[in-house]
């Protein structure tokens, strides 16, 4: 019997349409999955009549594969990949390649990369962006270790992609963890962009008193504009659209109000503030979910607080203000961007992983979550000044910020007179009126902290240190 082209570990969501998809493009695979019994379903399922076969235990898998193999391990991220490649290394021989396309910590990947390049075999730690449709139809994928690991999966891995003008969403990303490092900050900007629509929503069902169906139709109508079409905004109207089996009820009325989190939007946070990378954005739609987290204690805290009074009526009854909110949506989504460029280029130089901007928002046009038309702006800005800092010292981007900030602070200021929580709103103006602001008051903190501390300051008018005997 031949042997197989491709080799998945991990039948879940993701493991399983990856396969498909490599099957579909030509590559006749093999599949194991640790729960015996999910690798029958699959193949009896989904997996029927395809070149695609199973392997009870890892031996008969890896026997199963041509060489040099070619491994895609589609687990848990943790504990279980490593489990996977504790178990599985011992069958591996010299040219074979391990690619890891969880979601995992790039630290771990960068311990993985160093432990196992001292093997003879390669590893890869590729991070994924599409979910089941992606994984299944083309997802964007971003792989991170040696570029002749890579090199030597490059065909298969643009065959399976997505691709926009037909150019496949994948490309080398750089060394050791930085496919993961990559693949966290998109997840961060994704946080972003879901809590910036989520906020939209609440304003306009709160404050303007609209219905799901009106919402639905603001998002068909900011999907056709340049600055906010994507996917997801194009999956919100389709949320806010659908109705519950009662009927008559919009499902999302229907849904607990708590978000989860597996863990890439606080690796993201965390590697900022390590970084010294400004990303409010993204921290306000991480805290969000944890405030969201804590529903049994919101829900005791609005009674004692009486909060429909704090609603100011001649608001309430008269605001009907589109263009504000849209105002608001795009220049946050544009700082969530920002931000997640921004780290990616601080991470690239502390970590030395030479990241190409221009390439990793051309892999993110399509197959991933965060696919919008911003890409080609945030390309076209990356490709006329490839060391650009931040987004906002861009001219297309700093025209959006000059025309949009009068929307974005009004809405931000009735949020505020509502008391309706819009923490990326917020942050975003934040962040835009501190990135603009040449002279910060952190003077009066410098002068604080030399007062009790004696930490010492820097001034204006001279260069060196200086210490004041503050006067108490
Ligand atoms: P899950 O994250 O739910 O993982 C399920 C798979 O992990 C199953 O095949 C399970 O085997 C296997 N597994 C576990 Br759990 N512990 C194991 C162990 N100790 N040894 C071997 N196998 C083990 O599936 P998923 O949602 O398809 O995600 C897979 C990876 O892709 C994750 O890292 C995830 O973060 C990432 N990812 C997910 C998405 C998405 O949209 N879902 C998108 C992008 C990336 P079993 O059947 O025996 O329990």
């Amino acid at each position: 019997m031949s042997k197989a082209h491709f080799g998945l570990i991990g039948l879940g969501v993701m493991g399983e349409n990856l396969v498909l998809n490599a099957e579909n493009n030509g590559f006749s695979s093999v599949v194991y999955n640790r729960t015996y019994a999910k690798t029958i379903s699959f193949l009896e399922g989904r997996g029927r009549n395809k070149s695609i076969s199973g392997a009870k235990n890892l031996k008969e898998f890896v026997e199963k594969l041509e060489r040099p193999r070619r491994i895609l391990v589609m687990v848990k991220a943790g504990k279980a990949t490593d489990a996977v490649i504790d178990q599985i290394s011992p069958y591996l021989e010299e040219g074979d390649l391990l690619i890891d396309g969880g979601n995992s910590e790039f630290r771990e990947t960068e311990r993985r990369v160093a432990q196992l390049e001292e093997k003879s075999f390669g590893y890869l730690g590729m991070g994924v962006s599409g979910g089941a449709k992606g994984a299944l139809e083309g997802p964007s994928m971003m792989p991170g270790g040696t570029k002749s690991s890579y090199q030597a999966v490059e065909k298969l891995l643009c065959k399976m992609s997505a691709k926009v003008d037909d150019i496949p969403c994948v490309t080398y990303i750089g060394p050791g963890g930085s496919g993961h490092f990559v693949k966290t900050v998109h997840n961060g900007i994704e946080y972003g962009v879901e809590q910036i629509l989520a906020e939209s929503y609440d304003l306009m069902k709160r404050v303007a008193g609209m219905t799901s169906a009106q919402m639905a139709d603001v998002m068909k109508t900011w999907n056709n504009s340049e600055e906010l079409s994507s996917y997801l905004v194009e999956i919100t109207e389709l949320c806010l659209r659908e109705i519950d089996e009662d009927g008559e009820t919009p499902l999302v009325e229907k849904i607990m109000d708590k978000a989860g989190q597996k863990g890439t939007g606080l690796w993201t946070v965390m590697s900022a503030l390590e970084l010294g990378g400004p990303v409010p954005t993204i921290y306000a739609s991480l805290n969000a979910r944890v405030m969201s987290s804590i529903k049994e204690r919101r829900v005791k805290t609005e009674s004692l607080y009486a909060y429909s009074q704090v609603l100011s009526q001649n608001i309430s009854s008269s605001f009907n203000d589109i263009p504000s909110i849209t105002d608001a949506v795009v220049l946050s989504t544009i700082s969530s961007y920002a931000q997640g460029m921004e780290l990616l280029s601080i991470a690239s130089k502390e970590y030395n992983y030479d990241l190409n901007m221009y390439e990793i928002a051309q892999i993110w046009k399509g197959g991933c979550i965060i696919r919008s038309t911003l890409l080609n702006r945030i390309q076209d800005a990356y490709k006329k000044n490839p060391l650009l800092e931040n987004l906002l010292l861009d001219p297309w981007f700093s025209d959006q910020v000059k025309n949009r900030l009068p929307g974005l602070s009004k809405i931000v200021s009735i949020a505020a007179e509502q008391g309706i929580p819009t923490p990326c709103f917020t942050s975003s103006l934040d962040y835009i009126n501190s990135y603009r602001t040449a002279r910060l008051p952190q003077n009066l903190v410098q002068a604080m902290r030399d007062c009790f501390g004696s930490h010492t300051y820097e001034r204006i008018d001279k260069p060196g240190s200086f210490h004041t005997e503050w006067q108490i």
